[in-house]
């Protein structure tokens, strides 16, 4: 939205020139004190409510001022219109069931765009100061094969590779990088030409396994470079990939949103964001240098990270999935009012309690089932606003990651997951909807949103006796081992033909 006439824009002057309303917290650092010791890829709602908070408070907490970050969006020049006169400063609006509270952040430091800043972005990443790159950049942003390797067919990451084989001649480093991975190993590059020492780059996306799976898509892209080998030799010795568990339910910024924040700042801010009030951080405790304090304000740094990011992606992304297919399919506009029905707060605790919770171990210090029921009072906040339609996006990218890790463990272990299938099903259903224009939340027709959405239209296009089957053959998302099963298949028949009852 362009910012409303009546009220100044925030920025660093109108902020310095006006006392700030009670109750609104003033940003913990100035951008203009700070230096960029971090290079985030992916300037999204999500990274502005979560790391670059996390961020702030660690700089607060610490005085330290090297950690300023330079922002990337990523299609767009958007972000950067939105976040540039305001000199790199936003509003996080929180949203709880009961209160709403304005935070101001000061944490980015500068703000990219690809488009036409690869060169500074490059430079930024190869600097001495700069030890972190983090990405939010969503599952399809990493551009994965079926078989998880990169997609070299992807026209954006072919174009990148070959700026990259183009800089390792000694090119220029001008040419705009088309994707985060391109940008990455673009950076990397530079960086190990000019010596400029070890980096940590922290995967922040809802991916399992999300540093391990970004270090080996890493290593497997630079196979596919000519000349890679030695940067990828770089790579191993120089670079560490830590995995981390990211939460915070962070809803699409509204007009009404923003108009409330401007109300309470008396400023317009035309890069707030909004988020619930839990947020959670864990992060695997392998740095390769210097990074931000960031469990002095709240983060846990540990060994392992694997058992919270599997239960945060298979207890809190699943459930969130099934409410959102589900809940779009029986016209709920949000996650609150799905999981208000008790028809889907049923489907989702079976899902769980079933399927979800015996392929889990907890955490230290952890109760799964308490867990399960603080994420269903989450997601009953009805404040945020978080819309079914938002969450169902991208659902081929996401199941594989947040559902379907769970069917393989169920399935592994003598086990048919019914309740999961369930979940499939209900993916199915919406897809089909969608893709043919059946499907209408809130007075408002709703089409299919996915990269893989041509594929997925002519599967769901059809006989309705055999969708299911058409649908479980995109092995893209299933894979042929799950395509391959017969139990799973059976169940997934069966499911979709009960679904038109859950349906009415
Ligand atoms: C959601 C997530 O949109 C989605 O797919 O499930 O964005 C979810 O809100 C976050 O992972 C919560 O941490």
């Amino acid at each position: 939205m362009t910012p409303s006439a009546g009220a100044p824009r925030l920025s660093r002057a109108t902020l310095h020139g006006t006392p700030l309303p009670s109750g609104v917290r003033a940003p913990a650092v100035d951008p203009a004190d700070v230096s960029v010791g971090l290079v985030h890829l992916g300037l999204g709602a999500f990274h502005r409510a979560h790391q670059a908070v996390f961020t702030e408070d660690a700089a607060a907490a610490t005085g330290e001022n090297r950690w300023g970050i330079l922002g990337v969006t990523q299609r767009s020049a958007r972000v950067v219109d939105q976040l540039a006169p305001q000199d790199g400063l936003y509003g996080v609006l929180t949203k709880g069931s009961t209160e709403t509270s304005l935070r101001l952040v000061g944490s980015l430091r500068d703000v990219a765009f690809p488009g036409t800043d690869t060169s500074r972005v490059l430079s930024t990443i190869a600097a001495p100061t700069t030890h972190v790159v983090t990405l939010t950049v969503t599952e399809k942003g990493y551009r994965r094969a079926a078989d998880g390797g990169p997609d070299l067919a992807d026209p954006d990451l072919a174009a990148d590779l070959e700026a990259l084989a183009t800089e390792l001649r000694g090119g220029g480093t001008d040419i705009p990088a088309r994707s985060p991975l391109g940008l990455l190993l673009r950076g990397l590059a530079l960086r190990e030409r000019q010596d400029a020492g070890n980096l940590t780059v922290v995967c922040c996306d809802n991916l399992a396994d999300n540093g391990a799976v970004l270090a080996a898509l890493v290593a497997a892209t630079l196979d596919a470079v000519p000349h890679g080998d030695r940067l990828r030799g770089w790579v191993e010795t120089s670079v560490r990939f830590p995995g981390t568990m990211v939460d915070r339910i962070v809803p699409a910024t509204t007009d009404a949103h923003r108009a409330e924040a401007q109300s309470l700042l008396g400023l317009s801010d035309a890069g707030l964001v909004i988020g619930e009030p839990f947020t959670q951080w864990v992060i695997q405790d392998t740095f390769a240098g210097p990074r931000p304090a960031w469990e002095r304000v709240g983060a846990i740094l540990t060994a392992d990270v694997a058992p919270y990011e599997r239960a945060k992606l298979r207890v809190l992304n699943a459930s969130h999935s099934t409410l959102a297919y589900l809940g779009a399919l029986r016209g709920h506009a949000t996650i609150a009012q799905a999981v208000a029905d008790p028809t889907l707060e049923a489907t989702v605790r079976a899902l769980v309690d079933e399927d979800v919770l015996p392929t889990l171990v907890a955490p230290d210090g952890m109760d799964l089932e308490q867990y399960r029921d603080d994420v269903l009072t989450r997601f009953a906040n009805p404040n945020t606003g978080h819309t079914t339609v938002q969450v169902a996006m991208d659902g081929s990218q996401k199941l594989p990651q947040r559902l379907l890790g769970t069917v393989r463990d169920r399935l592994a272990g003598g086990s048919v997951p019914t309740a999961a299938a369930t979940t499939v099903a209900a993916w199915i259903a919406y897809v089909r909807a969608a893709s043919q224009g059946e499907l209408e939340v809130d007075g408002r027709p709703v089409t299919l949103d996915d990269p893989l959405a041509p594929a997925l239209a002519a599967a769901a296009a059809g006989p309705l006796d055999s969708l299911a089957d058409r649908m479980l053959d995109v092995r893209a998302v299933f894979g042929d081992d799950l395509a391959g099963s017969d139990a799973f298949r059976s169940a997934v028949r069966r499911a979709v033909a009960e679904l038109v009852t859950i349906r009415a």
